[in-house]
């Protein structure tokens, strides 16, 4: 649709304003209707990512050195957290990840387009970047989800390497949880540091990414929300992009990160329908204890939005002149949850 053009207004919700400027649909250059402004205006999307936690800031700086490139989304999400998985001191994502409560370590992840393509793995062992696999599966399989040995089996086929995830420090981790058998979720600390990260390209399309090792020493085969499209993850490129953190169970109750997505098509700004699906969780909980949840969202405006269940969460955020951050509205502060 040439001449069509709409202010991208960038927003951080909870920092104020961060960019404003004019600009075409993506791959547009239009002729400004401005009489203040004389003559062809080419003007160009802006890349943004944001992802959740402190970790997100690294994370984002792998996918902005191929947004900044002129590389797509896709490309930018699966490179930046690739980033995390392969950190092994990040004790929930990937190398290093808590194991199960038998000392293994699992992992789940999904990845999502601006085609609505997706893919996912879950309930994969020994495999470091399980959303390299999970891009696999999108792309090179007629399905959206693998899961276990199946899993496993693919990503050898693939060519990807069988590694050791449990390191040392995770396997004393688990070692003394044994001992002492007194786990419980602790908020903001353990459990909740899956890496979820959206991206906007400059042709204005949306991808999503998201992995984890789950809940630390949680049942064999437990898989939480986050490769599960919908719930842990969901774009519509038409629309914007959601992902969760947190207690996985909660989010899938809900469908967490689809509800964020179909609240703002329904004309939520990104925060309003974070703070939306927050209070659905909580309303449909009888007991909120250590159960924290946070969502992120980003929508085809180039908004931003974020909420959480309790204080504590944060997410960090990557634009051409921005790199941030910063603490996620919340429905609680931490300190009454009584922990
Ligand atoms: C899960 N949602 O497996 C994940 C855990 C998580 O930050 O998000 N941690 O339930």
């Amino acid at each position: 649709m040439k001449n069509r053009r709409e202010f991208l207004k960038l927003t951080a919700l909870t920092g104020g304003a961060l960019l404003t400027q004019s600009a075409c649909m993506p791959g547009e250059t239009e002729t400004s209707e401005d009489p203040g402004n004389q003559g062809n205006v080419s003007t160009a999307i802006q890349p943004i990512v944001i992802s959740t936690w402190n970790h997100g800031i690294e994370a984002n700086n792998a996918a902005w050195k191929v947004l900044s490139n002129g590389g797509n989304a896709l490309d930018a999400v699966e490179q930046g957290v690739r980033v995390t998985e392969s950190d092994p001191t990040n004790p929930s994502v990937g190398l290093g990840g808590a194991p199960d409560r038998e000392g293994k370590v699992t992992l789940d992840a999904c990845i999502m387009d601006h085609k609505n393509r997706c893919g996912a793995v879950a309930f994969l062992e020994h495999i470091e970047n399980p959303i390299s696999v999970a891009r696999k599966v999108m792309e090179e399989t007629e399905h959206v989800m693998l899961v276990g040995e199946g899993a496993f089996q693919f990503a050898l086929e693939k060519g990807f390497e069988k590694t050791n995830l449990l390191t040392e420090n995770s396997k004393k981790a688990w070692l003394n949880w044994l001992e002492t058998s007194k786990y419980k979720p602790v908020i903001n600390i353990e459990n909740h540091d899956t890496i979820g990260l959206l991206a906007m390209d400059v042709e204005g399309n949306l991808s999503g990414a998201c992995t984890t090792s789950g809940m630390a020493y949680k049942l064999r085969g437990r898989v939480g929300d986050s490769p599960i499209i919908g719930a842990g993850l969901f774009v519509d490129n038409e629309v914007g992009a959601a992902c969760a953190t947190g207690v996985g169970e909660a989010v899938i109750r809900i469908a967490g990160s689809a509800i964020v997505v179909e609240l703002m098509r329904q004309g939520k700004s990104p925060q309003e329908a974070c703070k939306e699906a927050v209070d659905r969780i909580i309303k449909k909980h009888d007991n909120v204890d250590n159960l924290q949840v946070g969502f992120i969202a980003l929508n085809k405006q180039g908004e931003i939005g974020s909420y959480s269940v309790y204080s504590g969460f944060n997410f960090a955020l990557k634009t051409e002149n921005t790199e941030e951050l910063t603490d996620a509205p919340y429905f609680i502060k931490h300190e009454e949850s009584g922990d």
